[in-house]
């Protein structure tokens, strides 16, 4: 028998394809119409992308369930404490999106500091020929602040070394096989860097950890980098740095409502918006739809999991 797998929210159309050659997916759908769906006690697997919520309530209309697998390296959406409770696992796709991550931190870096989306909009709309755009910011040499020093973390502090920047960090704790300056408190990181760009995961832990004492404390100089979740930053403080001068700038792929960032960002000239792409080159979506599909055929095939989280 096939079996049928339950979609989280809408799986990446990769996902999809990769699933529908073994299972029989159903959802989205809504709590209730779950309670009625015929296949509900048989459902073992939860399919679900990297910003899906997962809750509590739908882990319990599936008595059978074993995993929910997530085709993203982020899993703040799920309740994970609720599933090891329920004695099902939680997978995920690490590493297969570190070089994308890393290089779109990098590209918002240079783009909000060399003013790269004006300068093309200044040649496309024919300015060129009337005069000079006004000069930018010079990125390599500048003080970077990484704030999570994981796997992507480490990715962006490699390629930032050959712009010569100075690397520091922030994270739970020091990682003593690595060349770069720890800072225990991110207000402290933040009044000594130029560049503060995060990769932290989001959830309780990291809520609105970047508030505006931090933002003053990187200071009318100081960009901002966001490649983490919006949750990490607290927006309208951030809309407020922007518009009084506290920081210079900032570059942002993801944010607190997503896709509806707050309509002051959409229209301030220091900031670069990128909706939501990290991860979102054909090889590297693909790399981790087969890895969130390797994840459950394992499951079915009763082996091992290729990539837990780390709490499973
Ligand atoms: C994607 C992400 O947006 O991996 C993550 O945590 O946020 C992104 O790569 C998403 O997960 C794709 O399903």
């Amino acid at each position: 028998m096939t079996p049928t797998l339950l979609a989280a929210s809408p799986l990446n159309p990769l996902f999809v394809k990769a699933l529908q050659t073994k299972y029989s997916v159903i959802g989205p759908m809504s709590h209730d119409a779950l309670m009625a769906h015929p296949d509900r006690e048989l459902i073992e697997v939860i399919a679900a992308g990297g910003e899906s919520k997962v809750p509590a309530s739908m882990m319990d209309a599936l008595p059978a369930l074993k995993l929910i697998s997530v085709m993203g390296v982020g899993y703040d959406g799920v309740d994970v404490g609720h599933a090891i409770q329920r004695g099902a696992m939680v997978t995920h796709t690490p590493n297969v999106l570190n070089d994308d991550v890393a290089d779109l931190a990098i590209a918002l870096m240079l783009s909000v500091t060399r003013r790269i989306p004006q300068a093309h909009q200044f040649v496309r709309a024919g300015e060129w020929a009337k005069g000079g755009l006004p000069l930018a910011t010079k990125l390599s040499g500048m003080r970077l602040g990484i704030v999570g020093m994981g796997r992507i973390g480490q990715a962006i502090a490699h390629r930032a070394e050959a712009f010569g920047m100075p690397i520091a960090y922030t994270a739970r704790s020091a990682k003593s096989n690595l060349p770069y300056t720890f800072v225990a408190d991110i207000e402290a990181l933040a009044s000594q860097v130029d560049m503060l760009t995060l990769i932290t995961p989001g959830g309780a832990g990291t809520h609105h950890m970047v508030n505006a004492a931090v933002l003053k404390a990187l200071g009318p100089k100081g960009y901002i980098v966001n490649v983490a979740r919006g949750s990490v930053i607290d927006e309208a403080a951030l809309v407020e740095a922007l518009q009084t001068g506290v920081i210079a700038g900032a570059g942002l792929d993801v944010f607190e409502n997503e896709p509806t960032p707050l309509p002051a960002l959409l229209t301030m000239d220091n900031v670069v918006l990128t909706p939501h792409v990290g991860s979102a080159t054909d090889a590297t979506r693909q790399a981790m739809a087969d890895l969130a599909t390797a994840n459950i055929n394992r499951h079915f095939a009763g082996e091992p999991l290729e990539t837990p989280v780390p709490e499973c």
